[in-house]
Parts: C-alpha cells; sequence; structure tokens
C-alpha cells in the first residue's frame, strides 16, 4: 500500500495546522504511523488520497450509522441547501427534529440543539447548576465529555475526589468544582457526596465509549440514580456517542435507570454538525429566554444541518431491526476476534452494544478506566496498523469505540476477521 500523498499532505498540513489536524486523536499519536488523508467516502469505504480503500470501522467517531454517502442523507442536505445555508431565525426543520427525538427519548421533554458534543455537555452542567443553584459536580474517570474546561480534570492526589486541571491552560479555579468518581464503584460516588457542600449533577457516559467500551453495570446506574436523589443532584446522561447507537430509545431504555438530563450529538446529525441537550420539562425551562440561564450559538439549529439529522434519525425510526442486525454484525466480528485470540493465546476482552464494539488487548475484564490503562497499547498499535495497511480503518487509540454501520455487509466481516487472524498470529511474539 503506498500512502505518499498522505505522508506529503501531512507535511504540509502540520507548517499549517498544529499537528496537522484539527482533532487531536486524528493524528494517529497514540497508534504511530501517518494519518491517511481521505478523498471521499463510499457506502462501507473511506478512500484515501493515495487512492486506497478501507473498510471503515470509525465512521466520523460515530455519526454515520448508514455509512458514506447515504442517498436519503445526501438529497435532504441537497434539498435543503437549495433554501440557503443559515438564518439565524428559527425553522420549522429544528421543530420536527426535536418532536422526532422527543417522541423517542422518554426522558427528553424538551430539547435544544447545539453544534457539537462539547457544547451540548458544557451547556447541560451550566443549566444543572443553575436550577439546583448548586456549583459542584461529578464525573467518572475514563469518560470524556468534551473540552470545555470543567471536564478536562483528572484524579487529584491521593485519595482527594476533588479533580485538578489535565490541560494546560485550564485553571485550577476552573475545576475546583469538579470531582472525579470511579466508574461502576457507588462508594467513589457516596465519597463525592460526602466530600462536597452540593452537588449539582453527576454526568456519566451510560455506556462509555471514550476508555474503550465499557458500559456502566445497571445496578450501578440504580444505585446513581438513587444517590442523585437522595441529595437532590440531577442526573445526566452523556450519549453523544452512545445515543442512537447502542439502541433506540436511549440507555434508559435498556438500563431501566432515567436521567434528568441526555446530552446527544454524533448521530442526530448525520454527519453535519449538531448536539443537544435536553429532558424534564420543568429544568429546561430555566435555560434563556425562558429562565435566566443563558446558553446560545449562531449556528445552532442550522437548517442543513436539522435536514440531515432528521433524515438519519426518521431512516432510523422506519427500520425496526436496525440494530438487531447491526449488534449481530459487531457480535459476530468480536466473536472471530475472539477466536482469533484464543487460537493464538492472545488476551483479549471484548464486547458489544447495538452497532458499538469494543475490545482491549488484556488478560483481564475492563470494568473501569484503571482496568483499561493495564491493557497492551502497544499490541494494540502493531494491531492497528497492520489492519490499516490490510484495508481495514479501525480507530486510532485503544481507548476508542468501533462502530458497525448498514453498509457494512457480513463479507466484509469475515474478511475482517481472516485479516485479524492473521495478524493476530504475528502479534502474539
Ligand atoms: P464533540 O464536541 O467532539 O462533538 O463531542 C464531545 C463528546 C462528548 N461526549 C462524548 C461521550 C463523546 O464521545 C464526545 C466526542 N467523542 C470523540 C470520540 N471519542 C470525538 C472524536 C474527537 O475528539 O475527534
Amino acid at each position: 500500500m503506498t500512502i505518499n500523498h498522505s505522508q506529503e499532505a501531512f507535511t504540509k498540513a502540520q507548517e499549517l495546522i498544529p499537528g496537522g489536524v484539527n482533532s487531536p486523536v486524528r493524528a494517529f499519536k497514540s497508534v504511530g504511523g501517518i494519518p491517511r488523508f481521505i478523498a471521499s467516502g463510499e457506502g462501507a469505504y473511506l478512500i484515501d488520497i493515495d487512492d486506497n480503500r478501507y473498510v471503515d470501522y470509525v465512521q466520523s467517531w460515530g455519526p454515520l450509522i448508514f455509512g458514506h454517502r447515504d442517498e436519503s442523507i445526501e438529497n435532504a442536505v441537497i434539498e435543503a441547501v437549495k433554501h440557503g445555508l443559515s438564518f439565524g431565525a428559527p425553522t420549522e426543520a429544528e421543530s420536527d427534529l426535536a418532536e422526532l427525538i422527543i417522541s423517542i427519548y422518554d426522558s427528553i421533554e424538551k430539547i435544544r440543539f447545539v453544534s457539537s458534543g462539547t457544547e451540548a455537555v458544557m451547556s447541560a452542567i451550566r443549566l444543572a447548576r443553575g436550577f439546583t443553584l448548586r456549583d459542584d459536580i461529578v464525573k467518572f474517570t475514563g469518560c470524556y465529555h468534551g473540552h470545555s474546561d470543567a471536564l478536562l480534570v483528572q484524579a487529584g492526589s491521593g485519595a482527594a475526589t476533588f479533580g485538578t486541571p489535565s490541560s494546560p491552560g485550564v485553571p485550577a479555579d476552573f475545576t475546583k468544582h469538579t470531582l472525579l468518581a470511579d466508574y461502576n464503584n457507588i462508594e467513589s460516588v457516596r465519597q463525592c457526596f460526602v466530600d462536597s457542600p452540593g452537588i449539582a449533577c453527576v454526568i456519566i457516559e451510560p455506556i462509555a465509549g471514550n476508555m474503550g467500551l465499557v458500559p456502566a453495570d445497571k445496578d450501578f446506574l440504580a444505585q446513581l440514580r438513587a444517590l442523585c436523589d437522595e441529595y437532590g443532584a440531577l442526573l445526566i446522561f452523556d450519549e453523544v456517542m452512545s445515543g442512537f447507537r447502542a439502541c433506540l430509545h436511549g440507555a434508559e431504555s435498556i438500563t431501566g435507570t432515567k436521567p434528568d438530563l441526555v446530552t446527544l450529538g454524533k448521530v442526530i446529525g448525520g454527519g453535519m454538525p449538531v448536539g443537544a441537550f435536553g429532558g424534564r420539562r420543568d429544568i429546561m425551562a430555566h435555560l434563556s429566554p425562558e429562565g435566566g440561564v443563558y446558553q446560545a450559538g449562531t449556528l445552532s439549529g442550522n437548517p442543513v444541518a436539522m435536514a440531515a439529522g432528521l433524515a438519519s434519525i426518521r431512516k432510523i425510526k422506519q427500520n425496526s431491526r436496525l440494530y438487531g442486525i447491526l449488534e449481530t454484525r459487531a457480535k459476530r466480528l468480536m466473536q472471530g476476534f475472539n477466536d482469533a485470540a484464543i487460537k493464538h493465546n492472545i488476551g483479549l476482552q471484548t464486547d458489544v452494544r447495538g452497532s458499538m464494539f469494543g475490545f482491549f488487548f488484556s488478560d483481564e475484564p475492563v470494568h473501569n478506566f484503571a482496568d483499561a490503562l493495564k491493557s497492551d497499547t502497544t499490541r494494540f498499535a502493531r494491531f492497528h496498523a497492520a489492519m490499516l495497511d490490510g484495508g481495514f480503518y479501525f480507530a486510532c487509540s485503544q481507548f476508542e469505540t468501533g462502530f458497525i454501520c448498514t453498509a457494512i455487509t457480513d463479507t466484509m466481516i469475515e474478511d475482517t476477521i481472516t485479516a485479524a487472524e492473521n495478524i493476530f498470529a504475528e502479534l502474539k511474539e
């Protein structure tokens, strides 16, 4: 496989854009090698600027559940563009997508659209603070909720629950109200409520995808809900990634725990920039201009993006067998990886939730970020590079999640398994 044009493009990009990319994970830093510069997408495939084709298991980090250039989404965007790109004024498309999502998510009674998942989470947290009149929030180590200051935190020293900044440029003052708990560990959350004078909300990825795929235990979520109720804190499900990827009606429908607010993104934009946050009507009533909690955005509810999101979600809602089909393929892929790992004595942990799949090069099950960090990231990097050379495009980090889209066929799954087994044979050295 030749990648000369990507190499040249990457060299040029690094002169113009920090790291040559507009989002850090795309630089392949954790796996090594040259990021492929993409010319186009077609169904299940990415085609790079050296005309190499890859079966795409990233799908723009989740949005493209129908693959690249889905005809109905493309036609909806083209039709919307003919009426104008943006108005900065309300359109019926925003109400249509709002009505559609509200009809699907039991916990969402009202919703506000923004342009990214980061914006959705940042706004939901401000709303929770404004509603409860409390300042402190709880997040979980290993969960990622976008790059707003208060959420770029790492575990403090020792047993301290209060976080410290995980990025230069974030003042300690901006994270002093953020407490950290351990995923799937209810005692660590209880400790946060003991340590804090008042917690506004607990935010969690109920199906975590940013430490690799690590779903929260059902019982843990139920205990989390009870703890939030006991202390009067709001529970926020960050489903920017898992929303419309794990199932139709949200994590609440498969875990039995109902959040007060939900954040969404990715699939609800069909590949265009859309984020959203929504939930209980009494909470959303505090949002400007109805209430005092300010939040705004020039391109929020952009009509072209709404058209893409409407086409995507309508197509999902019309296809009742969608998640069953995608989950069957995801399970077949992970079963193939497991079989190959056993054959070649490679430690591998896998999991699936709907169209989401994850695998860790580890001998131990993964229930939280500390477990995930035990993975063999060197082995992952070798696997990633070899699969890429074989024409299979996986997430360029051990701590990400893979996705199945409708354009990925059973034959592509079998070809992927065959390629993986050949690579596992080499990995065991
Ligand atoms: P964006 O601001 O990137 O649209 O969304 C932030 C976000 C919020 N919440 C969850 C659960 C998320 O997964 C994300 C973004 N996900 C990453 C992939 N792990 C986006 C890829 C990237 O950062 O380039």
